[in-house]
């Protein structure tokens, strides 16, 4: 019996350690979080509605699908002291999901559903990111969840559908684009196309519109060509997450910015949040839009 004294001695020392910091130290503990193992949501409702819900006053449940490389949503927004459980499925490899600065951090496999919660007492913005190597693009697999006042919360809300405090497409296209095609708009070469100086191949030819509005709203994966490399990865769908208004902020910027707006042809005009709305319906698979795409005239 004598190892079972030892361990709960060493145990009750850990313990008043951690939470002797904890109340010396309450504001470099932003947030606190217990893993929770136990879990009835499954596999499938997190791949088929990821999202954040209010689920109470000061409650909120998000669900998360970790794929290379990124999170979806990749940005959530709650309001100060709220508890969020977060539900984390993968949607390939084995990923993780990780805050820091507090104790969320666990390992996401496919067919498996994490289940960790925090409490948010601190505004600010913390990072989400995945904390186990799962290929190329790893380091590139980041979110963010916005802590705001109830007030800025729910101006939020009004301006989105989402949870979410962005309102333009520069804000949008950092937030949920740049991990992946970067700041400059260049991608990395074989792995994230660059969105300068290619768009215009959709907005120059007819319908090219509506397929970008596509490729937003449902993905596209297969083969493509941009700028003379080749890239077959998958764009994650951006239609449960983003809101008609930030989906069509976000065209407007990638088709203006880094000398784009030159490519597109005389009297172009910017994709408006109507045209987000009728893209929307019916929903297309990845593989369906990128047929489409396949389909637009070369020029
Ligand atoms: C997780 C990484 C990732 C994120 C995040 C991401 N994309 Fe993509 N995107 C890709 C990949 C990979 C492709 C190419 C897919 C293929 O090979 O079929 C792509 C393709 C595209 C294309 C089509 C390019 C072309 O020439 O056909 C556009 C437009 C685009 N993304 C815009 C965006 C915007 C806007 C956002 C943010 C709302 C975004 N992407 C976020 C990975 C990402
Ligand atoms: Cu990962």
């Amino acid at each position: 019996m004598r190892w079972l004294a030892l361990a709960l001695a060493a145990l009750a020392v850990i313990l008043s350690v951690s939470i002797g910091f904890m109340l010396a130290n309450p504001g470099r503990i932003p947030l606190v979080g217990m893993d929770e193992p136990e879990s009835t949501m499954t596999t499938a409702d997190v791949l088929a509605h990821p999202g954040l819900t209010r689920v109470g006053p000061h409650a909120f449940r998000a669900l998360v699908v970790a794929r290379q490389y990124g999170f979806t949503p990749a940005t959530l927004g709650v309001p100060v002291g709220s508890r969020v459980d977060f539900y984390v499925t993968s949607a390939d490899v084995t990923h993780g999901f990780e805050i820091p600065g507090g104790n969320v951090n666990v390992e996401v496999f496919p067919g498996y559903v994490a289940h960790v919660y925090a409490t948010f007492r601190k505004l600010g913005t913390y990072r989400t990111v995945c904390d186990q190597y799962c290929g190329i693009g790893h380091q590139a697999m980041l979110g963010n969840l916005a802590v705001l006042t109830e007030t800025a919360y729910a101006a939020s809300l009004r301006t989105t559908q989402v949870a979410s405090p962005l309102v333009d497409g520069a804000a949008v296209f950092a937030s949920n684009c740049a991990s992946c095609h970067q700041a400059s708009g260049q991608g990395v070469v074989g792995v994230f196309p660059p969105l300068a100086g290619s768009l215009g191949d959709y907005t120059k030819v007819a319908g090219g519109r509506v397929v970008l509005a596509h490729v937003l709203v449902d993905g596209l994966s297969g083969s493509i060509r941009v700028n003379g490399a080749t890239y077959d990865g998958a764009m994650p769908a951006w239609g449960a997450s983003l809101s008609d208004r930030q989906i069509a902020d976000v065209i407007q910027y990638v088709t203006t910015a880094w000398g784009n707006r030159a490519k597109n042809p005389p009297g172009f005009a910017a994709i408006t949040s109507a045209e987000i709305a009728s893209a929307r319906r019916p929903a297309l698979t990845a593989a369906a839009v990128h047929a489409e795409r396949a389909k637009l005239p070369q020029q």
